[in-house]
């Protein structure tokens, strides 16, 4: 798996080219298709009318054809249930939009009763879920799971016109995972995830058991919540036969959390009866690792990055942040080098979300401890970190 955004590799011969004309067959193409299958979709719009994408055979492919994620629309106009559900391995979906979904557009979920892995979701747009933009879950049986995925180089976004849509006390987010192990959501653009009344999910969340999640170089923009690891301190989770957290149950196992850019200036989200609630929440995040990401917000949030509940441990260092870290409710974690009271002129542009360090962020520039950089050896454009390492998610 690359790091960067480049286009996906072209396919070999043998892939089969769909044209909006055949819409009313995709459902049917793709549900019967053999394992390694690729499919090509013609710039248009593909008008569901309710269709459910199911996607069970392993190694299936489904691709914009000419490779502009804007040229190629899914869009079932809240009718039927989810678009896409992804129920085998190696499953790729790539290079289009998916509008409008009733549940949600992408559905990860084993089909059958074995665990599932590598499934890639690569330059997808998506807009406006009824629920989850990308939701990810264990079979049935709650004994097969979704494992070592990838969320790369996509944009989820909730519009004003979507969010009018959105039911059930604001139940919907960016990516919601549950007790999914392994997965890395990079270079994606999170925005919009917040409601009038009731609380989103976050841009990003996992948790109820997740463990070892990479979560890097994003962008998230007036989202109710931008990242989460875990949530709440109950013990809904996965069982791991390695007893990681000496046995203990947490929402959250490991993983790191780095190199992120969260932003937040929209009057109507700090209006909403929930405002800006977290940048980074951990919540029962057990040896979580929080490094080197950037929180910014014109209005203040509830905590810029909030580290809640006993099980919560690991490192939370070299933050930069327009306001402080809240602790509570007794976590261990290590919480050292972060500065906050970041102003909007440390930045290039902070009103277009760009955080990178401007010329004259004193605060911020060599500011960091190079002893917990390195666990994050690059910034937010690939770049090395310096041997005086900046606070925050860009090295100038
Ligand atoms: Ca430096
Ligand atoms: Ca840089």
């Amino acid at each position: 798996m690359g790091s960067g955004c480049d286009p996906l590799p072209s396919v070999g011969s043998g892939a089969t080219t769909v044209t909006p004309a055949q819409t009313a067959q995709l459902r049917s193409l793709l549900y019967d298709a053999q394992p390694g299958d690729v499919f090509l979709l013609e710039d248009g719009n593909y008008d569901l009318g309710g269709d459910t994408l199911q996607l069970i055979a392993d190694g299936v492919t489904v691709r914009g054809k000419s490779g502009d994620r804007s040229a190629v629309v899914i869009d079932n106009n809240y009718q039927g249930g989810s678009i896409f559900a992804v129920g085998a391995s190696n499953v790729t979906i790539a290079d289009l939009t998916i509008r409008r979904a009733f549940y949600h557009p992408i559905h990860v979920s084993p089909a059958g009763g074995q665990s599932i892995t590598g499934v890639q979701i690569y330059n997808v747009r998506i807009v406006d879920p009824g629920e989850q933009a990308i939701k990810i879950n264990t079979g049935a049986n709650f004994t097969a799971f979704a494992d070592s995925g990838t969320i790369a180089c996509s944009h989820l976004e909730m519009t004003a016109a979507g969010r009018s849509q959105v039911r059930n006390n604001c139940y919907t987010g960016g990516v919601d995972a549950h007790q999914a192990r392994n997965w890395t959501i990079r270079d994606n653009r999170v925005e919009g995830f917040w409601c009038d009344a009731g609380l989103s999910e976050h841009g990003i969340h996992l948790w109820r058991g997740a463990r070892d999640t990479v979560i890097e170089r994003n962008v998230l923009v007036n989202n109710a919540r931008g990242i989460g690891l875990g949530l709440g301190n109950d013990n809904v989770g996965r069982d791991y036969s390695d007893a990681p957290c000496g046995g203990n149950k947490a929402q959250h196992y490991g993983g790191v959390v780095r190199n992120n850019f969260i932003y937040a200036d929209d009057a109507a989200l700090f209006a909403s009866a929930s405002g800006f609630d977290a940048g980074i929440g951990l919540e029962s995040a057990c040896d979580a690792t929080v490094v080197h990401n950037t929180v910014f917000s014109t209005t203040a949030p509830f905590a810029a990055i909030d580290v809640r509940f006993s099980l919560t441990s690991g490192l939370v260092a070299n933050n930069l942040l327009s306001h402080p870290v809240v602790e509570r409710g007794g976590p261990s974690a290590t919480v050292s080098d972060n500065v906050d009271g970041a102003q909007p002129e440390w930045f290039v542009d902070a009103a277009s979300a760009n955080l990178h360090l401007a010329p004259s962020a004193s605060g911020a520039i060599d500011q960091a401890n190079a002893g917990h950089s390195t666990q994050a050896p690059t910034d937010i454009d690939g770049e090395s970190r310096a041997s005086a390492p900046d606070v925050g998610a860009d090295e100038l």
